[in-house]
């Protein structure tokens, strides 16, 4: 058995006793590979969703980048769990394509979060006031330019050199050996109710900026449906603010995976990263909606 709910925020080692649980109970479907450490040394877990045919299409998606932004990882295995408790009820698309799924990227921030400061961003490097660096600061492509500071006591630190932090270097260099098939990169954070694709070091377009608008339309319209929920789609320094080191412009720029997007869950601010537990299964059914909109665009593309 597990202990997720999804009535209530779950600590790190309900989140990985889940994962383990389903590995075990359903083996030919779901494997569990550790890409390497946190700072700190927790393991970094990521779950594989098999379609059983080599070489099909993928997604990754990833949560919990920020130790804060609890109802990222929260929906990130309330969508696992509808990929493999409820695999039927889904379409033939899912079933299509390869999941990758890491639900925590930050496991010591998050725990942080959860033991010490309920406001905890940054991962744990160091220690004091002015621990950690911001982890979707420190990717690779255009590291270290606008929205993004060398100071270590800022919320918005890039670290000392791109892919500086393990969590980082894990999720690149796992990313990085899968991009023959990964299709899609999506992230999922919090708040603000955005649907967010590149550029986010600067205001402007990728080349398919036309592709990236219309699927992310497709995912606000698929999402509104199934929660409730009015999310605002654009590129994300045009729509929030310029911020370089992101991992979704890695994942377009530098990996060359063609739909990436970073999520910005509920709510509009009134309760900000503090959303109250009712919350989480409505957005886990809008995040769940939004990677199947991914799964059709990618599975239909064979
Ligand atoms: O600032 C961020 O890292 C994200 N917002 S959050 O409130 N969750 O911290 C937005 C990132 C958007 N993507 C890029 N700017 N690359
Ligand atoms: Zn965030």
């Amino acid at each position: 058995g597990h202990r997720m709910t999804w009535q209530s925020y779950h600590r790190l080692a309900d989140i990985y006793g889940y994962l383990d649980y389903l590995a075990q109970t359903y083996p030919q479907l779901v494997t569990i590979q550790t890409i390497g450490n946190s700072i700190e040394g927790r393991p970094l877990k990521v779950l594989k969703i098999s379609s059983g045919r080599p070489g099909s299409p993928a997604i990754w998606i990833d949560g919990g980048i920020h130790a804060r932004e609890w109802i990222a990882p929260a929906s990130v295995t309330y969508i696992i769990n509808e990929l493999i408790e409820n695999r039927d009820a889904h379409g033939e698309s899912v079933k299509d394509v390869d999941w990758y799924i890491l639900p925590v990227v930050n496991p010591d921030g998050y725990e942080y979060s959860h033991r010490i400061d309920r406001l905890w961003r940054k991962n744990r490097r160091g220690s004091g006031y002015c621990a950690g660096i911001d982890l979707n600061r420190n990717f690779g492509y255009k590291w270290g330019g606008a929205g993004s500071s060398r100071e270590p006591c800022k919320e918005i630190f890039a670290g000392s050199s791109a892919f500086s932090e393990p969590e980082t270097a894990a999720l690149s260099k796992f990313v990085s050996s899968h991009t023959g098939t990964l299709k899609a990169y999506v992230t999922f954070h919090s708040y603000g109710q955005y649907i967010l694709h590149p550029w986010g070091y600067a205001v402007g377009y990728p080349h398919d900026h036309a592709d990236l608008s219309r699927v992310g339309q497709k995912i606000a319209s698929a999402m509104y449906q199934a929660g409730g929920a009015s999310y605002k789609v654009g590129g994300a320094a045009a729509t929030l603010y310029p911020a370089s080191g992101g991992s979704d412009d890695w994942a377009k720029g530098a990996a060359g995976i063609k739909y990436s997007y970073t999520i910005e869950l509920r709510d509009r601010g009134y309760f900000g990263f503090i959303l109250p537990v009712q919350y989480i299964i409505p957005t886990g059914r809008e995040s769940l909606a939004a990677v199947k909109v991914l799964a059709d665009e990618i599975a239909n593309g064979r």
